[in-house]
């Protein structure tokens, strides 16, 4: 299994699930603080506010990527780290930190590919401003990240506006089950819509004032999940199309095409708003490479009445798609229940090439959840480590069928808060000891750099 040298290696966290240090030196609260703080809404009310206590520990971490002989490291900016209010007043402190973490990073020859949205929305914006709901929010983002372009893009070559618009919008504000904890079957749509706004509001921005002189590339990341039909009848195979519709083209049509796909036009009515032409433009070749978050694959059949219709783990609002999504019994599953299925990330990333012209594609995560235990100062990941063979040579077949896929960040760097779940579930190739805070190299953190060494 060889891939191009030029081939991107890194892992990939996010602010919220590692830094811990939740009002330390000024950073201001975000909804995830809230959300956390307040009973029942996270599984035995664990909170971020000390996470991995990476704010503290950050020369180590960057020491344990080095040591794998990692080239990149994709993080997130914590917003109200730097706007403790999300607008105003900037917190010089949590600029510092940024900026030292980049600062070792390179000295380390570890690329910094940097997420500007990882969840994490200034508190303030939502309590004052009804957030994403708003549409003067995208233009707080503009200016947040444009503190962001001039502070850190001297040194920050590789940019995400944001991480995962459908897991915000549906879990956020269809489901409830993440920050803020709202529930409708209206307001998604109008979130990712003010979502894709201020993404492409912000690459216009980065292209006309930074991209010239800072030589940059900036993109969004997207997650989506493989739908396979569940027979081989017209209706199935209609029905996983779909499904991939309202997954990932909710929000990749409008940055490759300028426009929703016609399938949630035509189902969704007065609930997907409309762009203006302009924004038509702005969107329209937004992204400079193919953000995809990708970690499982379900069987997707058409379902005949709402009925039928389980609303089962990730599949958005499934009334809207008149989609069932089962699982096979044989496929083997991780601890999030997530099916294994390595095949499913090859068709996913040949669905993408055909449909948008074979872009250049990033897997900014993919990576799996296992009961790990530490036994006798070990961690015998011998799942994790079959997850990540069996991935990347899909990947390598699809790269050989002609995918243009340049790079693969494993999620995660470090056992980590799990949103929802907590840190009972972990994704991470180096343990973490939540009392201790140490952390140890994982099997699969071993055979990974053994892997990286016999990359050309
Ligand atoms: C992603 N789903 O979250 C996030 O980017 C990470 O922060 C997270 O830790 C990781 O994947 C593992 O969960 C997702 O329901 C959460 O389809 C939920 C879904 C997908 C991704």
């Amino acid at each position: 299994m060889k891939f191009p040298k030029a081939f991107i290696w890194g892992t990939a966290t996010s602010a919220y699930q590692i830094e811990g240090a939740w009002n330390t030196d000024g950073r201001g609260p975000s909804i995830w603080d809230a959300f956390c703080h307040e009973p029942n809404n996270v599984y035995n009310n664990h909170t971020g506010n000390i996470a991995c206590d990476h704010y503290n520990k950050m020369k180590q971490d960057v020491a344990l990527m080095k040591t794998m002989g990692l080239k990149a490291y994709r993080f997130s900016i914590s917003w109200s780290r730097i706007f403790p209010q999300g607008q105003g007043e900037i917190n010089e402190k949590g600029v510092q930190f940024y900026s030292e973490l980049i600062d070792e990073l390179i000295q380390n020859d570890i690329e910094p590919w940097v997420t500007l949205y990882h969840w994490d929305l200034p508190l303030a914006i939502h309590n004052e401003l009804n957030g994403w709901l708003n549409k003067e929010v995208t233009d707080l983002f503009v200016k947040y990240a444009k503190l962001c372009f001039e502070r850190f893009g001297n040194r920050v070559k590789h940019w995400i506006t944001f991480n995962e618009p459908w897991v915000v919008s549906i879990l956020g504000y269809g489901q409830g089950v993440f920050a803020p904890g709202k529930i409708s079957n209206s307001e998604p749509y109008l979130v990712g819509h003010h979502l894709l706004i201020a993404h492409a509001k912000t690459v216009k921005l980065y292209r006309n004032l930074f991209q010239k002189s800072q030589q940059g590339k900036i993109g969004i990341t997207n997650n989506c999940d493989w739908r396979e039909p569940l027979t081989n009848k017209k209706e199935d195979k209609e029905a996983a199309q779909r499904a991939l519709e309202f997954f990932l083209s909710w929000f990749a049509d409008p940055v490759y095409f300028g426009s929703y796909p016609q399938s949630m036009v035509d189902r969704l009515g007065a609930r997907l708003p409309e762009f203006t032409i302009e924004e038509r433009k702005m969107l329209r070749g937004s992204s400079d490479f193919f953000g995809l978050n990708h970690y499982t694959t379900m069987l997707a059949s058409e379902a005949k009445d709402l009925e039928q219709i389980s609303v089962y783990g990730n599949g958005g609002l499934s009334e809207d798609q008149n989609v069932n999504l089962t699982l096979d019994p044989s496929w083997e599953l991780t601890a999030m229940k997530w099916a294994v299925v390595p095949w499913g990330c090859r068709k996913l990333l040949e669905w993408i090439s055909n449909r948008y012209d074979f872009p250049d594609i990033i897997i900014t995560e993919n990576g799996c959840a296992y009961d790990d235990v530490l036994e006798n100062g070990e961690v015998h990941d011998i799942k994790r480590i079959a997850f990540f063979k069996n991935y990347l040579e899909e990947c390598a077949i699809a790269i050989n069928n002609g995918v243009q896929l340049k790079g693969y960040f494993c999620w995660s760097l470090l056992d980590n808060f799990e949103w929802a779940s907590g840190y009972s579930k972990r994704f991470g190739i180096h343990y973490v000891n939540f009392e201790t805070l140490e952390r140890t190299p994982k099997a699969s953190s071993k055979w990974l750099k053994l892997f990286l060494e016999s990359q050309p």
